[in-house]
């Protein structure tokens, strides 16, 4: 690793090197003009701390738990589809690095590594998420395997039922490189991957007539005794939803400002959501987060956990496993710093009050 990298936002530079031109615009890009994907960025610069001093610090640490599980640190990986675009060995290499860190590791539907190899060679938790497909008996054997395989959560994503106006990709005509591809959805075209005919509808009538909806919830849960995580909610009447379906825990994302421009930064909707979650189930977030303060400032706002996404990819691209655990210790080792300096000992500690109001 250079010495001149010592923050997750140096493997920016270098990542762009090593993905090249079409790489760079799927991972680094946004929806549209990227507003959302600037927004989730800021929004954490726009909140300022305010430390509390002289408080006993003894025995400080960063452990926490979450379903029942303890972790080292609350950074957890996000997932992302087709890792061997940025990496030979793609979600290998970054199963190790998660490892190295204790980092819980969420795999992507669309790993480009069989999801019975990544839980082969992981040292630490592993959740699936999942995009359940049309076709419900092939959903049903992706949970199985994902279930025999170790993962111990299911993480369904719901704010893409179709893909996002993604003119970065677009504009560099993006295409996945030879070699890499959906391995796990082998046999199974998702209906956003099918071939259209010129003139026929993008979405009504078409994907969406496909997309599952909250009735389809009490079928996956019946088929799984994993617990099941919402991911891409904005909304708290959602988040309520949610809790009445029987989900273990949400996740606030607008997937990484890719899917629908101009949604509002995660970190904005959080203190609504987790006002009205209340404690009853987990809150995680994604979404802009490259600092140990972004990370104190989620859990200030009451989340209980945050995923990174391009941070890692961009490590990963960079030195492979070395490199997404550099960038999970740097990040660990910045918000252990954030803790120390507001007087936070345990993440119990962190609270709203260690955010400065106007
Ligand atoms: C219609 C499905 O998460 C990405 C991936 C894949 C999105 C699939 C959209 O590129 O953000």
């Amino acid at each position: 690793i250079p010495p001149e990298i010592v923050a997750l936002t140096d493997y920016e530079a270098l990542a762009r090197q090593h993905l090249g031109e079409q790489a760079w615009a799927y991972y680094a890009g946004g929806a549209a003009d990227e507003i959302t994907l600037r927004e989730n960025r800021s929004g954490y610069d726009a909140l300022k701390l305010l430390p509390r001093v002289l408080r006993d610090m003894t025995g400080g640490h960063t452990r926490m738990t979450l379903l029942g599980q303890t972790y080292d640190h609350p950074i957890f990986l996000a997932p992302i589809a087709y890792q061997r675009m940025a990496h030979a060995q793609g979600e290998l290499a970054t199963v190790l690095g998660a490892s190295a860190l204790k980092a819980g590791m969420v795999v992507s539907t669309r790993a480009s590594v069989p999801l019975e190899e990544i839980a082969a060679a992981a040292q630490t938790r592993l959740w699936f998420q999942l995009y359940m497909q049309p076709d419900r008996a092939f959903t049903q054997r992706l949970v199985q395997r994902a279930e025999a395989a170790g993962y111990q959560a299911l993480v369904l994503t719901v704010d893409a039922p179709l893909n996002g106006i993604r003119n970065r990709q677009q504009r560099a005509q993006f295409h996945l490189p030879p070699g890499v591809e959906a391995i796990n959805l082998r046999g199974m075209t998702p209906p956003d991957l099918r071939p259209r005919q010129a003139g026929e509808n993008v979405a009504f009538g078409a994907l969406l007539d496909e997309a599952p909806t909250w009735q389809d919830i009490a079928w996956l849960r019946s088929i799984t005794t994993l617990p099941i995580l919402l991911k891409g909610i904005l909304s708290s009447a959602d988040a309520e939803l949610a809790i009445q379906h029987g989900f273990a825990g949400v996740i606030v994302s607008n997937h990484g400002g890719r899917i629908l421009d101009t949604l509002p930064a995660t970190v904005d909707v959080l203190p609504q959501i987790t006002a009205q979650v209340a404690g009853r189930i987990p809150v995680l977030v994604d979404g802009g987060i490259r600092r140990g303060t972004d990370v104190l400032k989620a859990l200030a706002l009451g989340a209980s956990a945050v995923l990174i996404g391009r941070p890692y990819i961009f490590g990963l691209s960079v030195a492979g496993p070395i490199g997404v655990a550099h960038v999970l210790n740097i990040l660990r080792a910045e918000f252990e710093v954030a803790m120390g300096l507001t007087g936070c000992a345990t993440v119990s500690d962190i609270t709203p009050d260690i955010l400065w109001q106007r």
